[in-house]
């Protein structure tokens, strides 16, 4: 074994410790980041929780008012820490905090699925109607489909959560659907993800096919359930307008 002479022994001490120091600063520093990251992440999860809530209590609100549920399910999701660093490499941007609340406006994701077309622009009214909810953004891809046949309607709100610290403002995505457009959509994404597909034009044109009928059968189905509405609306004898009064009564509150 080599031997190393006392003063020799020192300095590799002092360099050893100083190495140390500074893989603990620099360690130190790392998770501060980490911490910051995650301050981030717990905002945005809050404002998804604000959103959920704010849309079941307006699905109680209708069920109540019209004995009828516009959703038909919320789907909600925090954008995963390795996809938002994918978003921000994509678009040449620093990956810093700051970066990451001012171009990063899908972190907070809900997806809201309606019965029925109208459903869709009456809940984002309600919505954005709300005091505390700013529309960002607005991206109707229902009126203005993708070239590729996908609808949806798009909304980029910003809203308050409260922490001990304070007030944060912060975005959210939510996209509402209805349940045709959502079928079609997780099968396009599935498909978009594929490596391998045979003929994707031919592919590609039966999904823009499809996209075309479901859309022609959500005003079919709308138009259909808004007859029947108007023909009970019209035809109620006292007794049934008492009945369907009584049954507002069933509605369970979400207490
Ligand atoms: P993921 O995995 O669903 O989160 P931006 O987000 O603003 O940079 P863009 O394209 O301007 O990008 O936003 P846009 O058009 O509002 O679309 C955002 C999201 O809508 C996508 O998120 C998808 O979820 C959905 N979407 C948009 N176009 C399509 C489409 O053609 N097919 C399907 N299936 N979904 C679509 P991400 O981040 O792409 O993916």
């Amino acid at each position: 074994m080599e031997h190393i002479e006392p003063n020799n022994q020192l300095n590799l001490f002092e360099n050893n410790e100083a190495m140390q120091n500074v893989l603990m600063e620099q360690a130190n520093e790392i998770l501060d980041t980490l911490l910051d990251f995650k301050a981030i992440m717990m905002y945005y999860s809050a404002a998804i929780r604000r959103l959920r809530t704010k849309l079941e209590i307006l699905n109680t609100e209708f069920e109540v008012k019209y004995q009828r549920n516009p959703i038909s399910n919320i789907q909600s999701r925090l954008k995963s820490q390795v996809s938002i660093m994918e978003k921000l490499n994509r678009k040449g941007l620093p990956i810093t905090k700051e970066s990451i609340e001012e171009n990063i406006h899908d972190i907070a994701g809900v997806r809201v699925i309606c019965s029925y077309v109208d459903d869709i622009y009456r809940l984002a009214d309600a919505l954005v109607g709300q005091d505390d909810i700013e529309l960002v953004v607005k991206k109707d891809y229902i009126v203005n489909p993708k070239p590729n046949g996908y609808r949806s309607l798009h909304l980029i709100v910003r809203l308050p959560v409260y922490f001990t610290d304070g007030t944060h403002y912060v975005t959210a995505e939510i996209q509402i659907r209805t349940i045709a457009m959502d079928f079609w959509a997780s099968l396009e994404h599935q498909i978009k993800y594929k490596k391998k597909i045979n003929n994707p034009e031919v592919v590609a044109g039966k999904l823009k096919q499809c996209a075309d009928i479901i859309s022609y059968t959500d005003i079919m189905m709308q138009n259909i359930r808004k007859e029947m509405d108007d023909e009970q609306a019209e035809d109620a004898d006292l007794a049934e307008q008492l009945y369907e009064k009584l049954k507002r009564f069933d509605v369970t509150l979400g207490e």
